[in-house]
């Protein structure tokens, strides 16, 4: 932590836009927006352990008030803390089917918002950390009209901001502008984010692999065999690697960029005429790959980069590798070899 040169995030965005004279002061707005919903979402996260005495999702609470599930409240919480910014055309979100219009009584911005409002909600009553995660793009359609789905379809290598939030035993953000990485905790005391992670950068190589093993079966035999190679003793290879699985990715990303290693989450070939991928390429896999590859390291889904990935719905699903630059290359060797992602 070095968060004693007090610099907060607001400062670290104004200090941002001053390196863009050209800029209008819109993303920063919209930055601001984000920290603000993050700092309210802190709020409902820390008071989840209370809803046994305060109301469970769905039924009256305490006041006769019907509670609201987590994600639902963080999906609100975002979208009310933009709508009326002037920033966005358009919103995506993993809590909602379709795109997201901007009112009509609020002015349409030029920039697109997608967002997972909280990753990993299914471990909330186990305490387990939860994120926020979002990718902004530039629209690609005529500015002062409304947005469109086209200016949410756009790959993961335009993204203009992205970056998540993780609510842990401190609350985090971490973005990125294309120019590096940069993180900051909130300090609750105060109310104020501030920069205690700058330049983040992963280590190269690691020793830590985090994937669902309970998949292995169902797993490519190029997956298999590499997850094989992580598990077998071998002292020059520096293996096996210790397994990390909290099933929150944007804990388990979190933790990779922090100490290296790889984050996977595989196709699923359980039906082989019918592969499945979990993980959402707008608003899940891109903006945690582009942070990821933003401090040195790489992402794939197999075949090529996450970030060259071009979506054609909202909600699209990828395979996705994503840690150290070694592990993804050593990856790539494997599923090269056994030619399958
Ligand atoms: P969610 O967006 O519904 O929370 O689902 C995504 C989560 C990821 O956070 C996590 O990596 C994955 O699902 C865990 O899945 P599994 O339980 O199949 O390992
Ligand atoms: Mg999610």
């Amino acid at each position: 932590m070095n968060s004693s040169r007090g610099i907060t995030i607001e400062r670290h965005f104004i200090d941002q836009q001053e390196l863009h004279p050209e800029a209008s002061g819109e993303l920063t707005r919209l930055l601001h927006q984000l920290a603000f919903a993050a700092k309210m979402i802190t709020k409902e996260v820390r008071s989840a352990g209370l809803s046994d005495i305060l109301g469970e999702a769905g039924h009256m609470n305490v006041q006769g008030e019907v509670v609201q599930k987590l994600d639902e409240i963080s999906n609100d919480v975002i979208y009310r803390s933009m709508d009326h910014a002037g920033v966005l055309c358009c919103m995506a979100s993993e809590e909602r089917d379709e795109m997201i219009a901007i009112p009509k009584e609020f002015r349409c911005g030029k920039y697109t918002l997608a967002f997972d409002p909280l990753d990993g909600s299914s471990n909330i009553d186990a305490n387990v950390n939860v994120g926020t995660i979002f990718s902004i793009h530039k629209r690609v359609t005529p500015e002062g009209t409304p947005g469109q789905v086209e200016d949410l379809l756009q790959p993961g290598r335009k993204q203009v901001v992205a970056g998540y939030i993780v609510y842990g035993s401190s609350t985090m953000m971490v973005y990125t502008t294309g120019h590096g990485v940069n993180g900051f905790t909130l300090d609750p005391t105060i109310g104020e984010f501030l920069l205690s992670h700058p330049n983040m950068k992963i280590p190269p190589r690691g020793k830590y692999f985090s994937v669902n093993m309970g998949n292995r079966h169902f797993w490519s035999e190029g997956v298999r065999r590499y997850v094989d190679h992580l598990t077998t003793p071998n002292k020059e290879l520096g293996t096996p690697y210790s397994l990390r699985y909290i099933g929150s990715m944007i804990a388990d990303v979190h933790r990779t960029l922090l100490y290296g290693g790889i984050f996977m989450y595989p196709m699923d070939y359980k039906d082989p005429q019918n592969p499945k991928s979990k993980l959402r390429l707008l608003y899940e896999a891109a903006p945690m790959s582009m942070v990821v590859e933003q401090a040195g390291g790489l992402s794939t889904n197999g075949r090529m980069s996450i970030l060259d990935v071009q979506p054609k719905g909202l909600h699209d699903r990828v395979p996705l590798f994503v840690g150290s630059k070694e592990e993804i290359t050593d990856l790539n060797h494997f599923i090269e070899k056994y030619n399958v992602i």
